[in-house]
């Protein structure tokens, strides 16, 4: 097993994030990485390794996100300061919006002031964005380049760890803790480099809003999420059961939403279900976003799974028997995120 790890994680450190009229701590901290990396020294279920220097990562990325999206974040921070020296000590975070469905609001004429350019690109004010963001996604999609390309040259599976996560970025847009679609840019890569059915089985507590939207209308690449139920667990806006795919994608997307307080035997009766779609699909590999917020112990997620429950279902996605790319996204009880990490990657391993 290849693991592709982001050396230049620690740039992206945000300090707070907007939630219920308040700014709080941000859950997504750089200590979540390195406890998975503590882990691999203790368990070293794989090969660790930096993405090559030759990836060409900017075609990588302009085949998932526009070219607007990713120029506005390659700039984001300078504009940031340059709205106010000031800004060079605060993180951004969005704070106005074109609200959608209300045509009054002028499309048709974006604004020129940064914090109103912002609002135009994130979804929430949860996602701070700081002087290394673009440093520290670009290196975590470099990792999910690599991860594919490796899966391509024959491994059985590998893994982008990085942070910060993907899965709820969108062809242009940020939120939930994400910039760039890890997850997306390695099913893309793997399309790209001659599959032709790729399936994306996203594990995260959260609904996978960014991959479903990428490849919405798409039948080559097949994506599945099970998740907290959108009525009530964020992003609320998307990931019920009756969003099928569009256009040629009609019927190649699956969302499974199960009730806050889900318990493994339930979770795991919907990943069951899962697997079957997945393998009657018949696709050529596995990308599978990583979170380990199902965690009886996550602070933000209301699922009951235990630390033993993540070698099952390592397991499980083994029993698949795809070349299989793991990219690593939410899951904030911080203490025992390298444990249950390394619990999916040991399980795939010893199965
Ligand atoms: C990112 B990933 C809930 C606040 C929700 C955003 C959660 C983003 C999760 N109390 N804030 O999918 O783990
Ligand atoms: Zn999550």
């Amino acid at each position: 097993m290849k693991i592709f790890s982001n050396t230049h994680h620690h740039l992206h450190r945000g300090q707070q994030e907007m939630f219920r009229g308040r700014l709080v701590d941000c859950h997504e901290v750089p200590q979540r990485l390195d406890h998975v990396l503590a882990e691999l020294a203790r368990r070293p279920v794989g090969q660790l390794l930096k993405p090559p220097q030759h990836l060409n990562v900017d075609a990588a990325l302009e085949s998932v996100h526009t070219s607007r999206y990713l120029a506005f974040l390659a700039t984001a921070w300078q504009e940031w300061v340059k709205l106010n020296p000031d800004n060079a000590n605060r993180d951004a975070l969005p704070s106005v919006w074109p609200l959608p469905g209300h045509h009054a609001f002028r499309m048709d004429k974006p604004p020129l002031n940064f914090a109103a350019r912002l609002g135009q690109y994130a979804f929430d004010a949860g996602t701070p964005l700081m002087a290394g963001t673009w440093q520290a996604a670009r290196e975590g999609a470099a990792c999910a380049v690599a991860a594919a390309h490796a899966l391509m040259s024959g491994e059985s599976a590998t893994v982008a760890l990085t942070r910060p996560p993907g899965h709820h970025a969108g062809p242009a847009y940020m939120g939930g803790y994400c910039f760039l679609n890890n997850a997306a840019v390695a099913a893309q890569q793997l399309i790209e480099q001659g599959l032709q059915r790729v399936a994306v089985l996203d594990i995260d507590y959260h609904h996978g809003n960014g991959t479903q939207a990428i490849f919405d209308t798409r039948a080559d690449v097949y994506t599945l999420s099970i998740h907290g139920d959108p009525q009530t667990e964020y992003p609320f806006f998307l990931g019920h059961a009756d969003e099928r795919g569009s256009d040629e994608g009609q019927g190649f997307n699956l969302n499974l939403p199960l009730p806050r307080g889900t318990e493994f035997e339930v979770w795991f009766a919907a990943m069951q279900k899962a697997l079957q779609v997945i393998s009657d699909y018949g696709p050529q590999a596995l990308v599978v976003p990583l979170g380990l917020d199902t965690y009886e112990g996550d602070p933000i997620s209301g699922f009951k799974l235990k630390s033993a429950h993540y070698l099952q279902i390592g397991q499980a996605i083994a029993s698949l028997r795809l070349p299989t790319v793991f990219t690593l996204e939410g899951g904030y009880a911080v203490a025992d995120f390298g444990i249950n990490t390394v619990n999916v990657l040991e399980g795939f391993q010893t199965f």
